[in-house]
């Protein structure tokens, strides 16, 4: 039992390195009661995106996306992370379905194509 447990330890480390050298990329965005920070994820295109989500309020937000196809629950105080992606360059806009008018938008964009960001 033991030894399998060891051998098991063993393959997941053979593993991980192949995993992270898929062409991965993570953002975090923060959720707080009036607003998402940063409002604005710049991430590149055809990636697959790991946005590791922060709920820093007391109550349950909901990370909604029509744009995205994309529905999770963030109870309070706590922190997962969502996958999307690869994406086509363009705008995706996200909300809190929990938290009426907090919204955001993911600017995904070609690697090398980008445009100066305006510091808002
Ligand atoms: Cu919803």
């Amino acid at each position: 039992m033991r030894m399998l447990a060891v051998t098991s330890a063993f393959l997941l480390a053979l593993l991980a390195p192949a995993a992270l050298a898929a062409d991965n990329h993570s953002v975090t965005l923060t959720i707080k009661d009036d607003s998402f920070t940063p409002s604005t994820l710049t991430v590149p295109a055809d990636t697959r995106i790991e946005i590791e989500i922060h709920n820093t309020r007391a109550l349950p937000s909901e990370f909604e996306s029509f744009d995205l196809n994309r529905e999770k629950v963030v109870p309070g105080g706590t922190t997962l992370s969502l996958w999307i992606g690869p994406l086509a360059p363009g705008k995706y806009k996200f909300f809190d379905d929990f938290n009426p008018g907090v919204t955001g938008v993911i600017v995904v964009e070609k690697p090398g194509n980008k445009t100066p960001n305006k510091t808002p």
